[in-house]
């Protein structure tokens, strides 16, 4: 067994946090999207650290970033993601990627024997931050990438493709980036809670017993552009006053399933022209749909398009729902949670079992192995926020059960 000293490791855990949060596209909050220069400098010290730890580091069509210890073709999967959402905190997804590392150390050091290969891997695209598709990276390591994916652009216009191009990749890469099913042992992703459970709980690591499925949709609404002064109210077609009944409509729908553990989010709305003394003609806005239930979610959709339709046929208005996000709800691997929980047990805490209410690319790594995530304690549960936080000690402790973890696993 190999000793651990969780305090060191979870300082080394936030030192490389905290060198990675520098490489931001702006100076005063953490920006850091698939394909950029920053991701590439992110990659940059991401690769320089696999390489310290003893790990043969390779990078994948997509841009994923493989540190590689054991010559075994069965592969134990460990990662996470280098992208960030726009004014990010520092944990989200590093943290998966350094605990990775620093778990796989000890047996690239001692050139362990294992009965598998690790592969610790920093996929590039979790967020869908910068194209309207999330999960891109971890999608081709699951032989799973979706090619139209590759003509989606990017608020500038940039393609997917371009982008790859102009990081040195190819597309006509992209299906040698999967694993074989047969290769593939496992999938083990590190990650705080991003929610207050473990805190409410009063322990610092919990096991994820699945993942919420997501439906993201684009919805555009259209009426008429007019004076906002000589225009009475009743003959308006007001596209943003019908937008913000549909997204009402959305919240009265999804509280009504509160078992599921049910949210939807509008998270992002543009208005145009958006002058005060013009009325909209147009509002285009996100809607984040996500349930423990793939039933649930489908059903809410549903219902949600029934009001889009009541609602935008009372106003006078017309309006269009693109799904441009569907992924299921994943379960995590029983074996892998028990053999994560008995590590975190060891370690003299309680192995505190919880659903995922975030995405992660776990969920997509399910499709292709047995997957599991072992949670992290965050200050107030709060994440996409410069305020997220978790402590040097939790993070030890994350790293020392994974290190647990990798010595069971068979
Ligand atoms: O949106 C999510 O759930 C994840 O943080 N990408
Ligand atoms: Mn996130
Ligand atoms: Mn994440």
């Amino acid at each position: 067994m190999t000793s651990l000293d969780p305090e060191a490791l979870g300082a080394r855990a936030y030192a490389m946090i905290s060198e990675l949060a520098a490489i931001s596209a702006e100076p005063n909050r953490l920006v850091r999207l698939f394909l950029t220069p920053e991701h590439r400098r992110a990659a940059d010290v991401v690769a320089r650290w696999m390489h310290e730890a003893g790990l043969a580091v390779s990078e994948d069509a997509l841009g994923t970033l493989r540190g590689r210890f054991g010559m075994s073709r069965r592969r134990l999967l460990i990662g996470s993601h280098l992208d960030s959402v726009i004014d990010a905190g520092k944990y989200d997804g590093p943290l998966g990627v350094i605990a990775g590392i620093l778990a796989a150390e000890p047996f690239a050091r001692a050139k362990a024997k294992l009965p598998f290969g690790i592969d610790v891997l920093a996929f590039g695209d979790e967020e869908g931050s910068r194209f309207p598709a999330t999960m891109a990276s971890s999608s081709a390591c699951a032989g799973v990438f979706d090619q139209s994916t590759l003509s989606l652009a990017d608020a500038t216009g940039v393609t997917l493709a371009s982008a790859l191009r102009a990081y040195g990749k190819s597309p006509h890469d992209i299906a040698a980036a999967a694993y074989r099913p047969q290769d593939a042992a496992a999938y083990v992703e590190v990650h705080i809670e991003q929610g207050p459970v473990l805190e409410s709980k009063g322990e610092p690591l919990g096991v994820v017993t699945g993942i919420v499925g997501q439906t993201r949709l684009l919805v555009t609404v259209n009426g008429e552009a007019g004076h906002a002064g000589t225009v009475p109210m009743h003959l308006r077609r007001d596209a943003y006053a019908g937008a913000a009944e549909m997204a009402l409509a959305l919240e009265k729908i999804v509280r009504a399933h509160r078992d599921d553990a049910m949210v939807g989010t509008v998270g992002r709305i543009e208005v145009k022209p958006g002058a005060v003394n013009i009325i909209p003609s147009q509002a285009v806005f996100t809607v984040d749909l996500r349930s423990l239930t793939d039933r649930t979610r489908k059903f809410a959709a549903e219902r949600f398009e029934d009001e889009a339709r009541r609602i935008t046929t009372q106003r006078g208005l017309t309006y269009t729902v693109e799904t441009f996000h569907e992924i299921a709800t994943a379960e995590c691997a029983p074996v892998l949670q028990d053999l994560l929980a008995q590590s975190i047990s060891e370690l003299g805490h309680n192995p505190i079992r919880l659903p995922s209410g975030a995405g992660h690319d776990a969920q997509v790594m399910a499709g292709l192995c047995p997957s599991a995530m072992l949670f992290v304690r965050c200050r107030g549960g709060i994440s996409h926020n410069p305020a997220e936080f978790a402590s040097v000690s939790d993070m030890g402790l994350a790293i020392a059960a994974l290190i647990r973890f990798i010595e069971r696993f068979q």
